[in-house]
């Protein structure tokens, strides 16, 4: 799936798809430039070392200790930049079909969370909670358990052992261009266009 040397994946859907929700311009400085700029910087960092090229992405996420350390910090920000935007993107749609669970998925949040409701204000909660920079999951344990993960900077869940269900980018490059500092209302809209398909079925 993704391996060096690395390469922006197009966007799953126009650039204008998303709106009024999610507006293209965001769309195109969120995937064209910072996503890219996760990009190139994960390849410069592998560029001098030909055995860290061969692994993937989720081995260099998982074993900060193997990667040499004076290029460790740079790295591991880089390879989470990637990880989390190529999830963050394919984590929204603009088919109403995908707005919403499965109708597994959806029992399993009524029993853990009492309702759909109830998840997406605890959600929008924990979101608005992140301080600085960001990103919130929905996560699912191998036994069904729900969580909701906040994570910092370029942080990714894969330490968890836990699968992403969805997710939510909070760095302010998310949302400023049309939200400004308005985080929650960003946060509500975006629930418009998760796709809530795209990692559990
Ligand atoms: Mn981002």
């Amino acid at each position: 799936m993704l391996k060096y040397p690395y390469e922006l994946p197009e966007l799953p859907y126009e650039y204008d798809a998303l709106e009024p929700f999610i507006d293209s311009e965001t769309m195109h400085y969120h995937h064209d430039k910072h996503f890219k700029t996760y990009i190139d910087n994960l390849n410069k960092a592998l560029e001098p070392y030909p055995q860290l090229q061969k692994m993937p992405l989720e081995w260099l996420l998982m074993n900060p200790f193997r990667i040499p350390p004076e290029i460790r910090t740079f790295l591991m920000n880089n390879a989470g930049g990637v990880y989390n935007h190529y999830l963050f993107f394919n984590n929204l749609t603009p088919e109403k079909e995908k707005n919403q669970p499965t109708t597994k998925l959806s029992s399993m949040i009524e029993k853990q969370f009492g309702s759909m409701e109830n998840l997406k204000k605890i959600f929008i909660e924990n979101a608005e909670s992140v301080f600085g920079s960001g990103y919130t999951f929905l996560t699912m344990a191998q036994n069904g358990m729900l969580k909701i993960i906040n994570t910092a900077n370029q942080d990714t869940v894969l330490m968890f052992n836990v699968m992403p269900v969805i997710l939510v980018d909070v760095w302010e490059h998310a949302y400023y261009l049309k939200y400004k500092n308005l985080r929650k209302e960003y946060l509500e809209n975006i629930f418009n266009v998760i796709n809530w398909q795209a990692f559990f079925n």
